[in-house]
């Protein structure tokens, strides 16, 4: 073997409530912002929803089988906030919970670890309508919702993760409205960007006092690389886009504060008074582990006179590069490299923190081969990510764990059900599922630990 990985790596895959679960109504689950955003005229793919997406709710325990039967190690989920509880606030809806106490059980007696994230872009709509992560409250309600599930699952589920992405919910969301709820205001994504820092802060501490022993967060992280690195102004242009993507979320969480430069966005550009007195330390509780998702690097280059990008509030006079090579069917360029450089700059800027992949992976257009699906291009493209882990590895990198994007096919999001990720393939008319080349090939990866 080429690339072997350290004893007791995490192998893994993960998915997420919305995408996968269905059952949009059932068992008491309310509306969330996705329900009400995939409605909107034009705002998902042909109108698609996640009203059925995989069936999960109903078939989690074929799915569960399936996982074991490709020798995964390790499961990433997310709880549907809405399933919990339907308004976003007050007492927990006890069919809710079932159904992740289910899915836990299922999950240990297969032999895989469930990793638990509480937050996954499925805000209930209720709370929307309040404001949204625009309000500070619902900082508060994250956590006692938080501890809700911990109260239920704490005994079984010993790896956890507060929020996936803040950055995509912040300005995905709240920015451009590319995603749910679909506003386009800079003031908001800005304040929900703090809002959710704080519902993590506040989650992690409340999480610890209950007896949770591995608290994570889970980031889109990538490196910013200008096109002439030589270059002052270009260098200027990717740190102040690095400033908005990376380091608003790692600094307050990892190096106790913001930088003084996006403070000073959060005070210019979003209402009054939005950080306040002991924030910044509630922000920065310690957590056990940082999970990364990875899917590629950020090209930019420096031309004055290009309007500010309103996901990267001051990024005036800087242009977004095309990729120039090979691409996923996202039209995201492949670059493996740019996971190792990253894993080895949070190693050097944040050190003595664990890393994990909680998310890498791609959307290609499978090809059918005999009933089969071989999807070469994405076996080609884990094995190169997998190859730049064990570079960052190999220079000290402490990575614990790689966890595919994803197990199945899935609601993409903005991109309803035809952009698919999944290492098995889901037949949405029947919910067929048949395991892709990929899941084979990752299969005995795991089987080996290692290339
Ligand atoms: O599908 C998403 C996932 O929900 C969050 N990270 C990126 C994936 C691919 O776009």
């Amino acid at each position: 073997m080429t690339f072997a990985f350290p004893e007791g790596f995490r192998w893994g895959t993960a998915t997420a409530a919305y995408q996968i679960e269905g059952a949009a109504t059932e068992a008491g689950r309310g509306p969330s912002i996705w329900d009400t955003f995939s409605r909107m005229p034009e705002r998902v793919y042909a109108g698609h929803t996640g009203d059925v997406a995989c069936d999960h709710y109903h078939r989690y325990a074929e799915d569960v089988a399936l996982m074991r039967e490709l020798g995964i190690g390790t499961y990433r989920f997310s709880v549907s906030w809405p399933r919990i509880k339907p308004d976003g606030t007050g007492p927990a809806n006890p069919r809710g919970l079932d159904f992740y106490d289910r899915l836990t059980d299922e999950l240990l007696a297969a032999g895989i670890e469930p990793m638990l994230t509480l937050y996954h872009w499925d805000l209930p709509q209720t709370l929307e309508d309040r404001g949204g992560w625009a309000n500070r409250d619902v900082a508060h309600h994250f956590a006692d919702y938080a501890i809700t599930v911990h109260k239920r699952l704490g005994d079984r589920i010993g790896l956890w993760t507060t929020l996936n992405e803040p950055w995509c919910s912040a300005f995905l969301g709240y920015a451009v409205g590319v995603h749910a709820p679909g506003r386009s205001d800079v003031s908001s994504a800005l304040a929900a960007a703090h809002h959710l820092l704080l519902a993590h802060g506040l989650a992690t501490s409340a999480l610890r006092a209950a007896g949770a022993t591995t608290v994570s967060l889970t980031l889109n992280l990538a490196p910013v690389v200008p096109a002439d690195p030589s270059d002052a102004l270009e260098n200027d242009a990717a740190d102040r886009v690095d400033a908005m993507l990376n380091r608003l979320f790692l600094e307050p969480v990892f190096k106790g504060g913001y930088e003084p430069y996006a403070l000073d966005m959060l005070e210019r550009r979003a209402p009054g008074g939005l950080v306040r007195d002991g924030d910044q330390e509630l922000i920065a509780q310690p957590i056990d582990l940082l999970g990364i998702n990875y899917y590629h690097p950020c090209l930019v280059t420096a031309r004055p006179g290009t309007p500010e990008n309103p996901v990267y509030p001051g990024s005036d006079g800087v242009d977004f590069r095309p990729a120039m090579g090979k691409t996923t069917a996202m039209g995201w360029p492949i670059e493996p490299w740019g996971l190792t450089d990253l894993l080895e700059r949070l190693h050097r800027d944040y050190p003595g923190v664990p890393l994990i992949i909680t998310e890498n992976g791609a959307a290609f257009d499978d090809v059918r081969v005999d009933g089969g699906v071989a999807d070469h291009d994405r076996v080609a493209f884990l094995e190169g990510h997998l190859r730049a882990c064990h570079d960052a590895i190999s220079r000290g990198v402490d990575l614990r764990g790689y966890l595919v994007w994803s197990l199945l096919d899935n609601f993409e999001w903005a991109e309803g059900y035809r952009k698919r990720f999944g290492m098995v393939h889901v037949d949405f008319d029947t919910q067929l599922r048949t395991p892709k080349e990929s899941a084979l090939w990752y299969s005995k990866v795991i089987a080996r630990n290692g290339l």
